[in-house]
């Protein structure tokens, strides 16, 4: 069984970069992964689970472990030597990594949202965090701008999340395929479990906070109708955690969509281009999937800013561009 350096040494003809930038990116991933994992397996019994009574920049209530997750990746990335700057979801501006000593050095850039599912967190259900990598676009001798974290998705060299759940599985992709590690909390390693994940070609879940269905636009409440309808392969299974890695995974195992779309109160949606919708487009398109936020793909969009949101629909390939003639058909009735 290979474990997730040996895997990507066996892969190291695949990915563009160096391998050995690769090994210390996993390398800082893993380190967070394992200590947050250890942090969540006992919340309960430590201080760490509720709220830490600060409002984040997303005007969300900021929850201990969500604090906790983002100070450890920032430390891990510190300690591996390998990225310049690190833009979270849980802190207003990007962070320079290194400052000037790091100048000519590092080229890599991480966006990360380091524990989402925070409605989750106290409850014991599954949380992950999800990950994104680019190399930087300004000059190595200058220090970092704003433009290099606002790059379009499909400029991505890395994307992947950590599930904090039944077991702990790290999921990734270069842009080969999609490949998935389930950590072994004995010997404290992640081995390879689900080699080239893929969406099957079975319909089977839809994803949806309903909760919000009287706010949702016409097309999506048409195509919520279309899955619980009784024909052809209808209707599908509702599913929703309200974790998206969780939501994710599952679909992208057993074959179904999430949707986040936008409400009459949430114009862009819910969802964070950069932490969240960039990191699990990558993927979703490696597995053979769609991501759109239901007129275009989601890797083609322009960031403006780093807590920029977006409607977000990712899954099966068919379902996802079902959801679209949905969309499109309203979109032609209300011209
Ligand atoms: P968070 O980053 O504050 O945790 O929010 C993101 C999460 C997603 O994981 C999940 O799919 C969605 O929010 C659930 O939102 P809602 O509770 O509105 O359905
Ligand atoms: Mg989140």
């Amino acid at each position: 069984m290979y474990t997730l350096g040996e895997f990507i040494i066996e892969n190291r003809d695949r990915f563009t970069y160096s391998t050995e930038s690769l090994l210390r990116l996993f390398s800082s991933i893993k380190l967070a992964a394992k200590a947050i994992n250890k942090e969540v397996n006992k919340a309960g019994l430590t201080e760490k689970i509720g709220s830490t009574g600060i409002t984040n920049v997303q005007g969300e209530n900021q929850q201990k472990l969500d604090n906790f997750a983002h100070k450890v990746f920032i430390e891990s990335f510190k300690s591996r030597n390998v990225v310049c700057g690190i833009a979270s979801e849980e802190s207003k501006d990007f962070i320079l990594i290194g400052e000037n000593e790091n100048i000519g050095q590092n080229k890599y850039i991480v966006l990360i949202d380091p524990l989402d599912g925070s409605s989750n967190i106290d409850v014991n259900v599954s949380i992950g965090t999800i990950f994104s990598v680019y190399i930087r676009k300004s000059s190595m001798q200058i220090d970092l701008s704003i433009e290099d974290f606002l790059q379009k998705g499909n400029q991505q060299i890395l994307s992947g999340y950590i599930i904090y759940g039944s077991s702990t599985i790290l999921v990734y992709t270069t842009g080969n395929g999609v490949h998935g590690f389930t950590l072994d909390p004995s010997v404290g390693t992640f081995y390879l479990s689900h080699p080239n994940l893929h969406f099957p070609k079975i319909e089977k879940i839809y994803s949806i906070n309903e909760g919000n269905y009287e706010r949702f636009p016409k097309g999506i409440k048409n195509f919520i109708k279309y899955c619980q309808e009784k024909k052809e392969s209808r209707p599908y299974t509702a599913r929703y955690i309200g974790s998206l890695v969780g939501d994710f995974h599952r679909n992208m195992i057993q074959g179904g969509i999430y949707i986040y779309p936008q409400t009459a109160h949430s114009p862009n949606g819910k969802l964070r281009l950069l932490y969240e919708c960039n990191p699990i487009a990558f993927l979703t398109e490696q597995a053979g999937g769609k991501a759109s936020d239901g007129k275009k793909r989601i890797l083609d969009i322009e960031p403006l800013y780093l807590h920029q949101r977006t409607p977000f629909i990712c899954g099966s390939f068919s379902m996802v561009s079902k959801l679209e003639e949905f969309i499109k058909i309203e979109t032609n009735n209300n011209k």
